[in-house]
């Protein structure tokens, strides 16, 4: 049977002469950012990589394969159609039918991994939502990177998920949590959330230092390496919670569930901060990328 892993030219070069990659979602492309400044947002991330000297690895499906590098008409395709969101375990059925959809950081972990790709850049991780102990509601990312040994990095999640819930979440599943140049876990558009982490790093060498430990144990969990945005690029605190108490209740009033909540809550902080949520999403994005460069660079070093 033939693999339905799509690896593109250059990172399949990438792969074989050891070049950095870093490999990046494309649920953020078709559903956490909105349109149409969500492709001019996709060539840039990858253009940060490509300036800082790695390789970009965008993961989507499309038309049944399991993509490892978009062409530029690939990509924007994850900018301009209506694709679905796809989770780990959605990778099944849609790649049956032959069909096409954004990933997930859960299914992106998993195709990168799949790939041979080490380091995965992202916005924000899924987690625990709040009433998690009433709904079950909980992100597939979790079991995902308590079963795959990516490095992803992320600005931690967002305020709309129950945090302290998460960082428990993630203690009892083995995934190794550290704060890059911080001692507390950020949450997203703030640069605290006043979680303290157990494991501080201070530069992109310590994280790969930390790879290599792992692969010595032969531990198949994620290390998450959590990176706040500098307290002047963060959005207005007040303003941040005001639209988040707002979100929150029509989420509850519309009787928001699923998969939708996590788009539904995004696209509500949009429209309430009129678009500075959509700025502070986009210098975070970039902010992980270019740790992500760094510590693939520290990688490929080793
Ligand atoms: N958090 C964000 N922006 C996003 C997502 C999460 O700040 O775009 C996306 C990511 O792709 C993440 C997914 O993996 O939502 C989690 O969705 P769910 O909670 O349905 O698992
Ligand atoms: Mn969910």
């Amino acid at each position: 049977m033939a693999s339905p892993l799509s690896v593109s030219p250059s990172v399949a070069d990438a792969l074989a002469s050891g070049t950095p990659i870093v490999a990046l979602e494309s649920t953020i492309i078709a559903h956490g950012l909105p349109r149409p400044g969500n492709l001019e947002a996709a060539r840039h991330f990858e253009q940060v990589l490509v300036d800082a000297g790695v390789v970009p690895a965008t993961i989507a499906v499309l038309d049944g394969e399991l993509k490892a590098g978009l062409t530029p008409d690939e990509l924007e395709r994850i900018a301009t159609e209506e694709l679905p969101k796809l989770s780990l375990r959605d990778l099944p059925a849609v790649l049956a039918r032959g069909g096409s959809g954004a990933t997930t950081v859960a299914a992106t972990s998993y195709i990168a991994d799949h790939a041979g790709i080490r380091v995965f850049a992202t916005g924000g991780l899924g987690g625990v939502h709040r009433g998690a102990s009433e709904t079950f509601d909980e992100s597939a990312d979790l079991k995902v990177l308590a079963d795959v040994p990516i490095t992803v990095v992320s600005a931690g999640v967002k305020s709309i998920l129950d945090i302290g819930g998460t960082l428990e979440r993630m203690e009892s599943l083995g995934i190794t949590v550290v704060g890059y140049r911080t001692d507390e876990f950020p949450s997203f558009w703030l640069r605290s959330s006043g979680h303290q982490l157990d494991w501080t790093v201070p530069d992109a060498a310590a994280v790969a230092a930390i790879m290599e430990s792992r692969e010595q144990l032969e531990l198949c969990s994620a290390l998450v390496v959590a990176n706040p945005l500098a307290v002047e690029d963060q959005l207005d605190p007040a303003e941040h919670d005001a639209a988040l108490e707002e979100a929150l209740r029509r989420a509850t009033e519309k009787q928001i569930t699923g998969k939708d909540v996590t788009p539904f809550l995004l696209e509500t902080i949009v429209e309430l901060t009129a678009g500075k949520s959509v700025a502070v999403n986009l210098r975070i994005a970039e902010n992980n990328i270019r740790v992500a460069a760094e510590i693939a660079t520290a990688w490929s070093r080793l």
